[in-house]
């Protein structure tokens, strides 16, 4: 089913999330909504937190030309990062509408469990290398903003206020 997504400020998305023990029903379950859910925003990837579930859970579709191919990462973490940087206008869904360049490695080599237990690792380049490390730092409780000066994230964190408030008042 469809879960709403937590909107900033919310304290679920500053806290770390807990690592997944094994693979239950309910994480299958998890997994299954953020896919769903990341979809119907639309999106390419989706943490945990921000459908309030505090597990290490991580979707991403690295759609390319090829047909979708919806990714489930389990406790995923960085194993390796190229020197090379990339700049991209990142987004969040729980920051909507607002938009600022972060500067992140470029390629990252990934470890992660797979819903069938399984360890997997994998290198992301260009878009998915930032969207993996964009996930992973919602796991920690992280979000892009953090990367701007102050005065743009007290900018940004104001006008989701003023939204939440127009949101509850509707
Ligand atoms: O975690 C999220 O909030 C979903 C993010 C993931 C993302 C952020 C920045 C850069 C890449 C991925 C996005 O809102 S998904 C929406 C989107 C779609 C296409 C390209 C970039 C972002
Ligand atoms: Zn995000």
């Amino acid at each position: 089913m469809i879960r709403a997504i937590l909107i900033h400020p919310d304290p679920r998305l500053k806290k770390p999330c807990d690592p997944v023990a094994e693979v239950t029903s309910e994480i299958t379950e998890l997994a299954r909504d953020m896919l769903e859910t990341m979809y119907d925003a639309p999106g390419i990837g989706l943490a945990a937190p921000q459908v309030g579930a505090m597990k290490r859970v991580i979707v991403m579709d690295c759609i390319k030309d090829a047909p979708p191919e919806p990714m489930v990462l389990l406790n995923p973490q960085v194993i390796w990062s190229s020197e090379d940087q990339s700049t991209y206008d990142e987004g969040c869904l729980s920051i909507p509408d607002q938009y600022a360049e972060v500067k992140r490695p470029a390629s990252v080599k990934v470890r992660w469990m797979d819903l069938d237990g399984a360890t997997q690792e994998r290198q992301f380049d260009g878009l998915w290398a930032t969207c993996v490390q964009h996930e992973i730092d919602h796991l920690d409780g992280k979000l892009f903003i953090d990367y701007l000066g102050p005065l743009k994230r007290q900018m940004i964190t104001r006008k989701m206020e003023k939204l939440k408030r127009e949101r509850a008042r509707a």
